[in-house]
């Protein structure tokens, strides 16, 4: 390094804000920092604004109908369908060949779907459904990996009015069954396979593993041809080829059903603070409302764009910005199937590089694992059609945040990180670019109409610098509506801790902790409940524990997260073996696979520590807070109110010698 390029290094290291550069100012989408005051005073009014960028059918009578706190409604008595907005517009305003999505497969395959091209699959895979017997409010399962077909799918669902249920592919055959019970759905699209580093995987036997476990008859199985003769799969009855099906239907169209704007779009499970997922409801019009508005104010997305979301669109991020709201704008949106370093460890750049990509989308744990394997391999590329950077899931640490403005961004790049749940539907805490200065390692102020604060145990707002919780104390358009059939849970789980329900004050408790500096923005800390986050997945530990303890051979566990370089979090599993077992090799690999049949190998732990005694308070709670800071080889601090202190030295020793 250069003695130049080594002061520029410690400047960079010491700057604590930057101001978006003005080559991007210039053409943002939202530059008026009025729009803060403008949407207070407006508020609810103000979220027209999100519902003008989509078509109406009907226009809806009222913005927020608050009559049955917290079940508030959005956009009331309007009428609208959310694939007429995503293509048939598009195509009627002249953009039939734009690319609506380019997709390019591990193996280095490409397809490219134009705005007319994608109307008329999902038009044939609509019709296909329909053909099946699917009807209007029917929850369709995917269980799908990144292939067109997926977008394809989720579309051609809201087409018909029939919410899906996307499960991300990497979860196991049990997680599968235990979400399709739970939505009661009876119709499955997945896949044969797909490719992991090369490699082709099976699915459909994880499928069909999953559906022994579904208790009710599932009437059909459309089964994507992905792999071609790479693996031989036989279809079971109820079970058929998609392309069979989508031939028989091709050039067919189907009108897009008019839904209410609180008509379900889709269900969405996550992992919550007991076993059980929790399946988020969003909702037609306040949804792709909010994920318009907040991709063209925070993501700066236009229509001649190609912008990039490197998520999978088995989570939340891939719903909301790589395929609702980026198509309700009429964007090319890219996807890619494969990971980020097959063949290479520049596979990303070199598709940045080959699609002159505008907008990187993406999370901290894969730009820690970049800066691990190093800046050479991004120099390899040309990124210097890269516009606008943005992060997503978790924390990103100030090192983070510099390294991929540096070498990603080319220091002309700002950086949204986008602070948001699978429940909020779309951003919440975050900068806006065209507007607002950064600050690395806190995501910016809370966006205009939403109203974010910082509180105390008791509610109250916490001074600037000192920490707390985060919550929301008005609605906004995004919001989940309930958990699917189980109102009560919703209002357990986010109404219950800072609402006052007599005074009819309602207060949105997301589970995160969270500081607030003298400008408003926040720096968000991080779960307070037993959810883990690892490389921006949320993991429910009692979903683990309950994996582990259904292990022979294993009496009772408790399960942490701990500190990890490149995943933020990672899966600690310390468990009492009972009583004629070992704690042996054996028995953790029976424990790993226990959670790899149960979860997946997201889940999959960093260490698996047996124990003859976990630490227990006096009251007989696990003390969690412990066995996280060995697992993170932090401090340990006061074990005095244990009733068996003499446990955590052993475990701390047992986890200092692996
Ligand atoms: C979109 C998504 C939500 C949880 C959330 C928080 C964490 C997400 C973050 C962030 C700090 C950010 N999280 N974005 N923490 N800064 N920019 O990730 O949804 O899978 O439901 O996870 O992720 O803890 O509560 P989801």
């Amino acid at each position: 390094m250069s003695q130049e390029e080594a002061s520029l290094e410690a400047r960079l290291e010491e700057q604590e804000a930057f101001e978006p550069p003005e080559s991007f100012v210039e053409q943002a989408n939202v530059t008026d920092p009025g729009i803060y005051d403008e949407f207070e005073e407006n508020w609810p009014e103000c979220w027209e604004q999100a519902a003008d960028l989509l078509s109406w059918e009907n226009e809806y009578d009222t913005v927020l109908d608050d009559s049955d706190e917290p079940f508030y409604e959005w956009f009331t008595g309007g009428d609208l369908n959310a694939s007429y907005n995503c293509l048939d517009r598009h195509v009627e305003d002249g953009a039939k060949n734009r690319a609506a999505i380019k997709w390019e497969g591990e193996l280095g395959e490409t397809r490219t779907y134009t705005y007319g091209d994608l109307l008329n699959e999902v038009e044939a895979f609509a019709a296909t459904l329909r053909d099946l017997g699917v009807e209007e409010d029917d929850v369709v399962t995917l269980y799908m990996p990144m292939i067109p077909e997926l977008p394809i799918a989720m579309l051609a669902c809201a087409r018909i009015g029939a919410p899906h249920a996307v499960v991300f592919a990497g979860f196991s055959a049990d997680a599968l069954a235990t979400r399709m019970n739970a939505a009661d759905s009876e119709h499955l699209v997945t896949c044969d396979g797909y490719y992991r580093r090369g490699d082709a995987l099976d699915h459909l036997s994880k499928a069909n593993e999953g559906l022994e476990g579904v208790e009710h008859d599932v009437s059909d199985v459309v089964v994507v041809d992905r792999l071609g003769d790479a693996l031989e799969h036989s279809l079971a009855d109820n079970q058929t080829d998609y392309d069979e099906l989508v031939d028989e239907h091709e050039g067919e169209s189907v009108e897009p059903v008019s839904r209410d704007a609180e008509d379900m779009l889709f269900l969405m499970y996550t992992s919550g603070t007991t076993g059980e997922p929790k399946g988020v409801k969003h909702t037609t019009g306040g949804y792709l409302a909010y994920t318009a508005w907040t991709s063209h104010a925070v993501l700066d997305v236009k229509p001649e764009d190609t912008y990039w979301c490197a998520a999978d669109i088995g989570w939340i991020t891939g719903h909301s910005y790589i395929v609702y709201g980026p198509l309700a704008l009429g964007t090319t949106t890219m996807m890619y199937e494969g990971t980020p370093d097959y063949p290479d460890k520049d596979r990303m750049w070199e598709l940045v590089e080959k699609n002159r990509v505008d907008t990187l989308y993406t999370a901290p744990t894969a730009i820690r694992a970049f800066m691990k394997w190093g800046e050479e391999y991004p120099a390899r590329h040309d990124l210097s059609s890269l516009r606008l950077l943005g992060t997503v899931g978790e924390p990103i640490n100030p090192r983070a945040w510099k390294w991929y403005y540096k070498h990603i961004g080319g220091e002309s790049c700002p950086i949204v990180d986008t602070w948001w749940q699978t429940e909020t539907g779309g951003h919440m805490i975050t900068t806006i670019p065209g507007i607002d200065t950064m600050k690395p390692g806190s995501a910016g102020p809370a966006l205009p109409g939403i109203s974010g604060k910082v509180v105390d145990a008791e509610g109250n707002e916490v001074d600037a610098g000192n920490a707390g919780y985060l919550t929301v104390d008005k609605p906004w358009p995004g919001m989940l509506r309930t958990l699917y059939q189980n109102d009560e849970r919703f209002l357990q789980e986010y109404w219950q801790e800072y609402s006052d329900q007599e005074a009819d004050e309602w207060v949105y408790f997301p589970e995160d902790g969270a500081k607030i500096d003298d400008d408003g923005f926040i720096t968000v800390l991080g779960r307070v409940d037993d959810v883990i986050n690892v490389s921006g997945h949320r993991l429910g530990t009692m979903e683990i524990e309950s994996a582990v303890v259904g292990v022979e051979g294993v009496a009772e566990a408790a399960v942490v997260g701990g500190d990890h370089d490149v995943k933020g979090e990672a899966v600690y599993v310390y468990a009492i073996p009972e009583d004629g077992h070992e704690p042996d090799d054996d028995l953790e690999e029976g424990v790993v696979e226990g959670i790899l049949d149960s979860i997946g190998p997201i889940a999959k732990p960093e260490d698996v520590i047996f124990t003859p005694e976990l630490p227990k308070t006096r009251s007989g709670k696990i003390m969690r807070r412990l066995l996280e800071n060995i697992a993170s080889g932090n401090e340990l601090g006061n074990t005095s109110t244990l009733r068996n202190p003499e446990v955590v030295d052993d475990i701390a020793e047992q986890v200092e010698s692996e």
